[in-house]
């Protein structure tokens, strides 16, 4: 079975930067000490062994971490923006959703405290302080902040059951699952109804865990009889066993130890498991005379029997309850904010490509990217910087030999700018 997620993530934006002056006595105006803009958090899926499902993400579909902080004067650095991390179960696929409806795996959390960084924060923007130099001492420009990165992510987990029912043909197995859960496996007035297990997800109070309904198991089992017990192994890994037994057969007691014996024929410690026996169909007449009696003979043999009925639902509230208290506890499940500043990459200046898209010159390099993106190119002032660093960085030459001219349009990212000179 698998439990599945569609989720909307996005990086914190990056502060701005500061465009500001130092204040001296005596001097009207001192040199620029505007600091840059912190970084935003990054939305991290950390692994965490106590989740079991998606579900315990809760119902919030939209995830955001925290922007950096605004430079100040002084060359005061804005504070970056925490980190979002969200605790995931182990074995969490997460699939990015992709132009035309296609999907790409960025990764798979396997192991307990396995990180994937699902959408980046944005850069913080420099302040005036970094604009200064010989020619322009007093710059009035900073950059803003680069946008978080946004993704449509959708997580998949393969289910691992916590619980296992077992029990003979018939003693209500899938119908107790129905009854608990939202899994739907097929309930018929015959043996064998279920040839392979199905998983539901039970929810109780603010836990949640997986129950596999096994198909049913028969005296010599172990010998082949029946469906064999090969489907036992579903139950190797989980952390309860209940016995379900049908309390209007002849001997309930009976059909639990056939059951009981069976499981430990199987081995591979299902029968060390924790167990819970429930005794099911309390609502029928001729078990509704039994029920003192039936309790008894459990209860003489050293097992605290739950009488149930997955018809009506008398008992399930605290069945399941004690289920989920016989499982391990579970920690802390809600997103967290963490303080913990994972670094960020900044882009290279390696990949710079250059190509004409309708009548303009479209420019493909990270770090040229960003900073157009960032700069106040609506002002002189910051367009004048702009190309001063393109210079520098080879993108203005590069563009040269793409054949871009004065009045030609050159587009980064969302930025679109004229060549001036
Ligand atoms: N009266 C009554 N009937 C029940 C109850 N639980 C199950 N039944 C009936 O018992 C029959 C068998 O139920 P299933 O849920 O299919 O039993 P199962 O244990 O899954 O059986 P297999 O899949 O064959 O192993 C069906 O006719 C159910 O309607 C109950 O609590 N009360
Ligand atoms: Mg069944």
């Amino acid at each position: 079975m698998i439990d599945s997620l569609t989720i909307r993530v996005r990086g914190g934006g990056g502060g701005a930067g500061s465009v500001s002056f130092r204040r001296e006595k005596f001097v009207p105006r001192g040199g620029p000490d505007g600091g840059d803009g912190g970084d935003g958090g990054n939305v991290i899926l950390i692994a965490d062994r106590s989740i079991r499902t998606l579900k315990e993400l809760g119902r919030k579909r939209v995830f955001q971490a925290e922007s950096g902080k605004r430079g100040e004067g002084g060359k005061k650095h804005g504070r970056r923006g925490a980190d979002l991390v969200m605790k995931v179960p182990l074995g969490t696929e997460i699939w990015r959703e992709a132009a035309g409806g296609t999907r790409e795996l960025i990764a798979e959390l396997i192991e307990d405290g396995g990180s994937a960084v699902a959408a980046r924060g944005g850069i913080g923007g420099w302040g005036n302080a970094r604009f200064a130099t010989s020619v322009q001492r007093a710059p009035r420009i900073a950059q803003r902040g680069q946008q978080g990165e946004g993704a449509n992510l959708i997580l998949e987990l393969k289910l691992l059951a916590d619980v296992g029912i077992v029990g003979l043909p018939n003693a209500g197995k899938s119908t107790l699952l129905r009854a608990i859960s939202a899994a739907r496996p097929k309930v018929a007035d015959y043996p064998f109804t279920t040839l392979e297990p199905v998983l539901g997800v039970v929810e109780s109070g603010w836990q949640t865990f997986v129950v596999a309904d096994i198909p049913g198991l028969i005296e010599g089992a172990h010998r082949g009889a029946g469906l064999g017990l090969d489907f036992l192994r579903h139950a190797e890994r989980t952390k309860v066993v209940l016995y379900l037994v049908d309390g209007s057969s002849q001997d309930p007691l009976a059909d639990f130890r056939t059951v009981e014996a069976e499981v430990g024929e199987y081995g591979h410690g299902v029968a060390e498991r924790r167990r819970l026996v429930a005794v099911n169909k309390i609502d029928r007449l001729e078990v509704v005379q039994r029920r003192g009696e039936i309790r008894d003979r459990f209860s003489k043999a050293g097992l605290d029997a739950f009488l149930v009925s997955a018809a009506s639902g008398e008992g399930l509230d605290e069945l399941v309850r004690c289920l989920a208290e016989a499982l391990p506890p579970q920690e802390e499940k809600r997103p967290v904010r963490a303080e913990a500043a994972s670094v960020l990459v900044q882009a290279s200046a390696s990949d710079l490509r250059i190509w004409r898209e309708d009548g303009a010159f479209r420019v493909a390099e990270g770090r040229a990217v960003a900073f157009a993106e960032m700069m106040p190119v609506e002002t002189d002032e910051g367009r004048a910087e702009l190309w001063r660093r393109f210079k520098r960085w080879g993108v203005s030459g590069a563009l040269r030999r793409a054949g871009a001219k004065r009045g030609d349009h050159v587009r980064l990212g969302h930025v679109e700018l004229e060549i001036e000179a």
